[in-house]
């Protein structure tokens, strides 16, 4: 059950070995780079990449999938049962060697609790970036199940870790709120870089996947390339983007896209923002202004307004999240590059010190690299457990 105990340090872990994905997307920069965008001449009319982007060659029509089918497709439990590790696995290769590498040496032989190990454990976590005052909780319940004497051995310590991991994590497991009425509106924020945009392509992708019709707004009237790259995401999932290049106020490419997404009993509209620091008192002020526009358009809009945090950058992600909930009331948390990163423990900083449900992860940078987010598969990834 506990991979790294039986085994010596795996350094080869760290090199994850390309997988093949189902479907082949193009790489998010191909996919920018293709797309021939071409502002119109009235920049103030909607646009609709389906009818506008011809240069872009859109990925063939798949059929939706059923729910079964769906879950296959997104969680992040090991379902493809002609496979001995996932996708997601393998992707959490980094956070797993920084968790488990070393205390495999540890545990190897180890029958007896004495204090190195639980020092160990201890440091290991640090590593993860779980965080001070997460880290020393979780030794701390970990030295009251030992003085009850309810942890035999190592394996058992182990056993008790990974359940408190888990159920820290089930805190903030949490599901989203359904789609009640139409269009359901997603606001998408957080700061330059997080991943936003991608994520947004991807749960476009996951959501017309299960049946949805889906609208893109391209908020980000910061960065000329921003709204392009919304657009090939738009284009590679046959999904409308209202907004083009060369606009320049978010408010009224949000307010329009609402309205046209109204009209066109849409299901969910997913609104792209300009990346903004939660320092920059200006920007976090647009942010709530484009709250309000949305919320003119519709009585109960935003229904959801999403922040997305790195998890690369390990714990300044809990300052950035308690800054922009104070602004606008974030709803749920998609936390991404959990695949590119050994930091993988923030989530129990964050499932800890943030009372916010997160509902996705990233784990790549392809559509169907977004998993909703689910603690035991999660956790087993991470300390290479298998069941
Ligand atoms: N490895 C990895 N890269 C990601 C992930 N999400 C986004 N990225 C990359 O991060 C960079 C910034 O993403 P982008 O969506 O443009 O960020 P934005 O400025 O917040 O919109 C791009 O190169 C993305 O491909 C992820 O989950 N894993
Ligand atoms: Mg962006």
């Amino acid at each position: 059950m506990f991979g790294f105990l039986r085994r010596k340090k795996a350094p080869e872990k760290l090199e994850t070995p390309p997988i093949e994905p189902a479907v082949q997307p193009l790489p998010a920069d191909t996919a920018l780079q293709s797309a021939k965008v071409e502002p119109t001449a009235a920049p103030e009319a909607h646009q609709d990449l389906q009818s506008t982007s011809k240069p872009i060659t859109p990925a063939p029509e798949r059929a939706p999938l059923d729910d079964a089918q769906a879950d296959e497709t997104v969680l992040g439990v090991d379902t493809h049962r002609d496979k001995p590790k996932s996708r997601f696995w393998q992707q959490l290769a980094r956070s797993r060697a920084s968790f488990t590498e070393g205390l495999g040496d540890l545990f190897l032989g180890k029958k007896a609790i004495d204090e190195e190990l639980l020092d160990e454990i201890e440091t290991r976590l640090l590593l993860a970036d779980v965080g001070q005052t997460t880290t020393q909780s979780l030794i701390k319940a970990l030295q009251q199940h030992i003085s009850r004497k309810q942890i035999a051995d190592a394996n058992a310590l182990f056993e008790t870790l990974s359940r408190l991991m888990v159920e820290r994590l089930q805190r903030v497991q949490k599901p989203r709120p359904a789609f009640i009425e139409h269009p359901h509106i997603m606001v998408v924020c957080g700061i330059n870089g997080a991943g936003k945009t991608t994520t947004i392509g991807k749960l476009a992708y996951y959501f017309k996947n299960q049946g949805h019709k889906v609208m893109l707004a391209a908020g980000d009237t910061f960065r000329a390339a921003a709204v392009e790259q919304l657009m090939a995401w738009g284009a590679r999932n046959q999904i409308p983007v209202i907004g083009e290049p060369g606009r320049s106020d978010s408010a009224s490419v949000l307010f329009d896209a609402a309205q046209s997404a109204k009209a066109r009993q849409i299901d969910l509209l997913i609104a792209d923002t300009a990346g903004r620091l939660h320092t920059q008192g200006g920007l976090m002020d647009e942010l709530k202004k484009l709250v309000r526009v949305i919320s003119k358009s519709q009585p109960n809009a935003p229904h959801e307004i999403l922040l997305v945090l790195d998890a690369s950058i390990g714990q300044n992600a809990l300052n950035q999240a308690r800054l922009f909930h104070q602004a606008v009331g974030v709803t749920g948390l998609v936390v991404t590059k959990l695949d590119g990163t050994a930091k993988g423990g923030i989530l129990f900083a964050i499932a800890d010190e943030l009372a916010l449900p997160i509902y996705f992860v990233g784990v790549g940078e392809q559509q169907d690299d977004l998993r909703v987010f689910d603690p035991q598969s999660y956790v087993d990834a991470l300390l290479d457990r298998q069941s």
